[in-house]
């Protein structure tokens, strides 16, 4: 058995019934859409003052469960309201949103609403539209909404992303994009330097050597469970140092839609691999027409393997080399021991 910690996230095509064998192209005119499911990490609530969707984010010093368990990782990162990444905003094309945002962090920040359409002043980049965010102040964002699609929250302040700062920010359109889903999903894709006997990123290096799904590492990410016969559409996020070539086991699927747009039909793409680059959202659908545990994950090689940089040991090496939780001095220079 292959005991390789390898990144991934399984996706569960569950039998349930007939398969309703919907082709492609079937369109549920007027049909609202489906939320859209973080897993792992879930939503950020919201209230109402009259007609504005009121949000309360906090940016701030976070233990992040990487792997859980004797064997796994619980890094020191910053994230919004316990996490990293941060819980998602959801809300529709056409909202009034209001999102009060707070700085627990030990250093100025503002955050940056990545790709939407709004005026300077709201845009989260500090020294241009407005003064750094200085820790323990709060800043109030406002805005309205005239997009639709996946976007994302991050700070503008050099390297902050690095250590965990992120949130998707999903714009529903007003009537569902045809043809119809079943199942939406977000992955937040990040990407951490810690060394083994560290807990803490370095923002700095280049070798970056955990990936998160959500802010979990296989196998401790939650599988995407579908039933067979939906139509399913994940939305992925990078902001990272590396793109992504995200790989589907089992399907081929349409590319739909990339940062913050919906590409009209006559754009689409068909494949099994959509390269995410950093900064870029990437939306992609199909059929889940055949059971199964397959296969969701990043195919760069040192992304198949978490804590890569520095050991390869006993888990993919028959006993011999380092444990992936080991320390330093065991590991340097064992890739090659067999
Ligand atoms: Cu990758």
């Amino acid at each position: 058995m292959n005991h390789r910690r390898a990144f991934f996230t399984k996706l569960s095509s569950l039998s349930a019934g007939l398969f309703a064998g919907r082709s492609l192209l079937a369109a549920t005119p007027g049909s609202v859409p489906v939320p859209v499911t973080t897993l792992d990490v879930g939503d950020l609530p919201f209230t109402f003052d009259g007609a504005v969707k009121v949000f309360h984010l906090v940016a701030e010093p976070v233990k992040q469960v990487i792997v859980p368990g004797s064997m796994g990782r619980t890094f020191d990162l910053w994230g919004f309201n316990g996490s990293a990444p941060g819980p998602t905003i959801q809300a529709n094309e056409g909202d009034r949103v209001r999102i009060v945002f707070d700085n627990h962090l030990p250093e100025a920040t503002g955050i940056h609403w990545h790709g939407l359409e709004l005026p300077i002043e709201m845009d989260g980049v500090p020294g241009i539209g407005q003064k750094p965010i200085m820790p323990g102040e709060r800043f109030v964002y406002e805005f309205s909404l005239q997009q639709n699609g996946t976007f994302f929250y991050h700070p503008h302040m050099a390297m902050q992303e690095m250590v965990g700062l992120l949130g998707g920010f999903i714009i529903h359109p007003k009537i569902a994009h045809a043809p119809h889903v079943d199942k939406d999903y977000l992955i937040a894709l990040q990407e951490y330097a810690v060394l083994p006997n560290s807990s803490i990123p370095n923002s700095m290096n280049m070798e970056f050597n955990w990936l998160t799904f959500n802010g979990k590492s296989g196998p401790a990410a939650t599988p995407l469970v579908i039933r067979l016969g939906d139509r399913v559409r994940v939305r992925f996020i990078n902001m990272g140092m590396d793109h992504h070539p995200i790989h589907l086991h089992g399907f081929t699927f349409w590319e739909t839609g990339r940062e913050g747009a919906r590409q009209q039909e006559s754009a689409w793409t068909r494949g099994n691999t959509v390269l995410v680059g950093v900064a870029q959202g990437k939306d992609i659908e199909f059929v889940a027409d055949r059971v199964g545990d397959w296969m969701l994950h990043c195919h760069l090689p040192h992304h198949m393997m978490n804590q890569m940089a520095s050991n390869v040991g006993p888990m993919t090496r028959a006993g011999r080399g380092m444990g992936a939780v080991a320390g330093m001095e065991e590991g340097m220079g064992m890739l090659f021991v067999c």
